[in-house]
């Protein structure tokens, strides 16, 4: 039986995804095999939606890092998007992360709606500055989103959002269905093979987008920790995993399941095309500039 008919849940938020009367679609995966449910356009009301967690007092951090030329490449696109489609009618707190908070150019909030911008050190090598994000989230859950916020979305840069991204993204645990692979098969899934990594898998349930991640400050704070243990470990032992941070949220995931999963929907590369499943476009990745942002 599947989590969206079902009375018995997983999880305080899958509970009220009943009173909020979650519907399925028939041409797409709703429920995974252990009855959290997959969100896609047509399943559900925003509106209700937006009155459940207001009247639970929900609360929103957004983390999101800009080191070196990502900041004048990404950052203001992103937060301008944010303002107009992530989470409107809740309470969010931007965490922005940046070699050079002298440039980040102030933008203009909506009520309810604040940003802190955070300098932290330019890792030399760019795997690293993806890796070290894990730290430093967990490391500020800890020391400032815990006591502000109930729950936390952590996203990608080179992104901006482009339709509603709203309350029925929140859960416990939110994994991100990576645009690329949803519909492939298992085997074609990049998942890290290398047992020495400890992010080795031999199989998993989706290939999920390290881009986007999010849950209570709770339970990000256990995966950013457990990540950034399994990276250290790696490089202790003198390996790195295949897609860095992404590999080691795959095993987490793998072993921790999340409580809610994202559609691709919520994390759209427009060079995927003739897609009918894809109903609206929440979030888009941002034309990529490697040779000029990479070097
Ligand atoms: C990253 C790669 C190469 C050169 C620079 C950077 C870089 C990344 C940088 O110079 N400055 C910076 O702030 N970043 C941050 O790391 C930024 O927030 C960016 O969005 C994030 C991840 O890097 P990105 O977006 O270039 O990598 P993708 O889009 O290929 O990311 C996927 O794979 C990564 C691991 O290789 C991560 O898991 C990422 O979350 C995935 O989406
Ligand atoms: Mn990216």
């Amino acid at each position: 039986k599947c989590c969206l008919e079902s009375t018995k849940m997983l999880t305080e938020n899958d509970a009220a995804d009943t009173a909020l009367n979650l519907q399925s679609r028939p041409d797409v995966q709703t429920c995974t095999s252990w009855r959290a449910p997959i969100i896609w356009e047509g399943m559900f009301d925003p509106d209700l939606y937006d009155q459940i967690h207001r009247k639970q007092g929900s609360s929103v951090a957004l983390t999101v890092f800009a080191i070196g030329r990502y900041l004048d490449a990404y950052l203001e696109a992103f937060l301008n998007s944010s303002e107009h489609h992530f989470m409107l009618g809740l309470p969010v707190s931007y965490y922005v992360f940046t070699d050079t908070p002298e440039k980040v150019k102030s933008i203009k909030l909506g009520p309810q709606r604040s940003l802190r911008v955070i300098q932290v050190q330019r890792h030399t090598r760019w795997q690293d500055i993806s890796m070290m994000r894990m730290k430093t989230i967990s490391d500020t859950i800890e020391s400032d989103i815990r006591h502000h916020c109930t729950h936390v979305f952590c996203f990608d840069v080179d992104q901006v959002f482009t339709g509603r991204f709203g309350p029925e993204a929140l859960g416990d645990s939110v994994a991100q269905l990576h645009a690329h692979y949803y519909r492939l098969p298992k085997k074609l899934f990049t998942y890290d093979r290398n047992p020495k990594s400890q992010a080795f898998i031999e199989t998993g349930d989706f290939y999920y987008h390290a881009a986007v991640f999010g849950g209570s400050w709770k339970d990000v704070k256990a995966l950013t920790e457990a990540c950034y243990k399994s990276i250290m470990e790696d490089k202790q032992n003198n390996v790195e995993a295949l897609w860095h941070d992404e590999s080691h949220l795959n095993k987490y995931f793998w072993i921790h399941k999340p409580s809610r999963i994202l559609s691709p929907e919520y994390c759209w590369d427009t060079s995927i095309r003739n897609r009918t499943d894809i109903r609206v476009f929440r979030l888009l990745w941002a034309p990529k500039h490697y040779n000029k942002l990479r070097t």
